[in-house]
């Protein structure tokens, strides 16, 4: 029997008592009941995974505002000294409908989330970055390029269905806020895109993809023409990005991402399903000279 509809809150797992000092585990926390709350822990300095979900009965659980991969207050550094050794969150063999939302993730060894023969999972809010491999990694097998969604072979080793990442196009307007279009082509429905920033990206040289460290405003929008097997597009341009309570974010240079995660019913409304890996990234344009006297 294992635990399920328990809260796990405010420990701190592979750290001294304080959280400065390193006492790793081997795994952090492994979950493998269903409805628990895995809530505000300091989960840094393991030698594996920080937090594994595994098997067909861990659904429903909950990962939020937990820290993964560094010490309790980044005041003092090296910061990136405290990464677990594998995956922030790894979630695989069957896991399903398990939301990971509002977790720092950083500097782990591995990926900050990685999917593997698991469907359904939704991530959104979370601040990844520096860890060494991807951001998400559906399929723990790297960047992974989009496809027909609508295709019914999977891949075997499918984390969410490798349901595929937004496509983006230009972004940008002024300090506090700025616009982005872009299109994404899956099977019919809704879907909800995430928008993040980050202060490098790697996929404007490289096949990768970068990570998502804050996050920005989100949009919703539907697909209505996939048919016969092929999946089907939609547009978005204009669609507000800002970053709360930052308004002068985009004065340095910030590259923005983003996420698609499937709506599991007929509406924007309803629970969420499968989130894909980060897209890549497009430079936000800051046009200073055009938005400075208040008149666009
Ligand atoms: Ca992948
Ligand atoms: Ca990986
Ligand atoms: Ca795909």
């Amino acid at each position: 029997m294992q635990p399920s509809e328990v809260l796990v809150e405010n420990n701190y797992i592979g750290t001294t008592p304080g959280g400065g000092g390193a006492e790793p585990n081997q795994r952090g926390i492994i979950v493998r009941g269903f409805n628990n709350r895995i809530r505000n822990n300091l989960i840094s300095n393991n030698l594996q995974n920080a937090i594994e979900l595994d098997d067909s009965l861990a659904t429903g659980n909950i990962v939020e505002y937990n820290t993964i991969g560094l010490p309790p207050l980044c005041v003092f550094g090296p910061c990136e000294s405290n990464g677990n050794g594998l995956h922030g969150v790894l979630i695989q063999d069957g896991a399903a409908r398990n939301t990971v939302r509002n977790n720092d993730i950083a500097y782990n060894g591995g990926d900050g989330i990685a999917v593997v023969a698991a469907a359904d999972n939704p991530f959104y809010a979370n601040a990844i970055y520096g860890n060494s491999g991807e951001g998400i990694d559906l399929g723990d097998d790297g960047f992974t390029a989009n496809n027909n969604d609508s295709s019914i072979t999977l891949p075997v080793q499918a984390g969410n269905e490798n349901i595929n990442s937004p496509v983006l196009g230009t972004a940008g307007g002024g300090a506090a806020s700025g616009t982005i279009a872009g299109s994404y082509s899956s099977r019919n429905g809704w879907y909800r895109l995430d928008f993040y920033a980050a202060d490098s990206c790697p996929s404007l040289i490289a096949a990768d993809a970068g990570q998502g460290r804050y996050r920005l405003t989100s949009t919703t929008v539907q697909i209505t023409n996939a048919g016969g097997g092929t999946d089907g597009s939609v547009s978005f341009s204009a669609v507000p990005i800002s970053r709360a309570n930052a308004p002068t974010f985009f004065d340095q240079p910030r590259y923005v991402l983003a996420t698609a995660t499937r709506y599991q019913g007929t509406s924007p409304s309803g629970p969420l399903s499968g989130t894909s890996e980060f897209s890549k990234c497009s430079l936000y344009q800051r046009s200073a000279a055009l938005f400075a006297n208040g008149f666009e």
